[in-house]
């Protein structure tokens, strides 16, 4: 089903004046809203093809109904969350999950919807039906050659499924690690997986970027061979400049200071992208913004002032994709929600007074620098973040258009009650 344009039209005119008497409002408090809105109106967040059905956890799944059955109809689910906020117009494909059987099909659906294709996503931490080789023991980093060389075959298809689709990145996660102490030889671990992946850079055309993701644990419980932003960066680094790290903000021990990670990062200029999501104890992948607010707000003052520092493109330069699971949420409404959190934390970072901040630094004023960037968080931008939406033709408020026009049901009603999406 698609979002017909009266409906939006229907819908923002119901909220037309009170939105516009809060706008009026903030254009009186805040300079230099019309290019805040400029950057908000053009950054898109990928919507991972994984993530349209509901999540599941290793004690059970507990389905909605409506799900996508097929990878047409998880693009159509896209074009849906596209057509409401304007902001998520792409999306990250999963191989084996969700291989293109027909590129050129799939590719005219994606673009009658707005859409285009981000980074390409490979598997080689689980085991397909008719693989022939375990993973049980490593990919990348497998004694056995004749399993590295599976996982490097596998790699370079994924590149070829991309191509097709005028994917321009690859982001390689890798499980690789050991679940025991003595169980792997951590240097040779890890030098099977840079020689490994220096095959798959290899393949890479010449505008296409590698992304290297890290995870510090799970689902090995000993040792991650990439588990940290050391390891990637090391890896990113030897194997050449079109080799990036990619952040999962999920895959960090404990209190990890994130924002400074992706500060070096982007100084190195080795950031190549994000995965948004948020968590309390773990990879617990949760909607973005719903635990820790401030820290995607801190997350995305260094990213700000980082791009900015290196004259990039806040839209265009890094990969933006939402990697989160929804166990008890319709996944739509959640993937919305997520959205609206990364344009609210992102509004924030731009609303940040650079010039007052660096005086304050410069000058050892602490608490100025900490009234500097709570002025900018406690300020609330969501009329501004409805602005940028309205002025890109989707919605005030995305998930009340979903609810008054039931999509939910109306999926249902395509597609069953027990449709289930591919995916974890
Ligand atoms: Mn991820």
């Amino acid at each position: 089903m698609r979002i017909e344009k009266n409906w939006i039209d229907f819908h923002n005119e119901k909220r037309l004046k009170a939105h516009q008497r809060k706008m009026e409002f903030l254009s009186s408090e805040m300079e230099g809203l019309d290019s805040i809105l400029g950057k908000l109106v053009n950054f898109q967040v990928a919507i991972p093809s994984w993530a349209l059905g509901t999540g599941g956890t290793r004690f059970g799944r507990f389905g909605i109904g409506g799900e996508p059955r097929s990878l047409e109809e998880k693009i159509e689910d896209v074009g849906i969350l596209h057509a409401l906020n304007k902001s998520s117009g792409s999306v990250s494909l999963h191989i084996p999950w969700d291989i293109p059987s027909d590129p050129a099909n799939v590719l005219q659906l994606a673009s009658s919807l707005g859409l285009r294709f981000d980074a390409m996503n490979s598997n080689t931490f689980q085991d397909q039906p008719d693989q022939k080789l375990s993973y049980k023991f490593g990919s990348m980093q497998h004694r056995d050659k004749s399993v590295r060389r599976q996982a490097i075959v596998h790699n370079l298809e994924v590149i070829q499924y991309g191509i097709a689709l005028g994917s321009k990145a690859l982001t390689v996660w890798l499980s690789d690690g050991s679940s025991y102490p003595g169980q792997l030889n951590f240097r040779k671990a890890f030098q099977l997986v840079k020689e490994s992946l220096q095959e798959v850079y290899a393949g890479l055309p010449p505008d296409w970027k590698l992304f290297i993701e890290y995870k510090a644990f799970e689902p090995n419980f000993y040792s991650t061979t990439v588990g940290d932003w050391g390891q990637s960066y090391m890896l990113s680094s030897k194997l050449g400049k079109q080799a990036f790290t990619l952040v999962d903000l999920g895959h960090h021990l404990p209190n990890a200071n994130i924002e400074q990670i992706v500060a070096l990062l982007l100084m190195e200029g080795k950031l190549g992208g994000f995965h948004f999501n948020d968590s309390k104890y773990g990879d617990d992948d949760l909607t973005v913004g719903s635990i820790k607010p401030y820290q995607l707000f801190l997350i995305f003052n260094e990213l700000v002032e980082g791009m900015d520092d290196r004259g990039m493109d806040h839209a265009a330069d890094l990969a933006w994709m939402i990697d989160a699971s929804h166990n008890v949420k319709d996944p739509l409404e959640d993937l919305l929600e997520s959205v609206e959190a990364i344009m609210i934390g992102y509004a924030q970072a731009l609303l940040v007074d650079r010039i007052r901040l660096t005086n304050a630094q410069e000058n050892n004023d602490v608490v100025m620098a900490q009234e500097v960037l709570q002025q900018a968080y406690r300020s609330d931008v969501r009329p501004i973040v409805a602005e940028a939406r309205l002025r890109g033709g989707a919605a005030l408020d995305p998930i009340a258009l979903y609810r008054e026009r039931k999509i939910r049901d109306n999926l249902i009603n395509s597609r069953g009650t027990k449709s289930i999406a591919t995916g974890l």
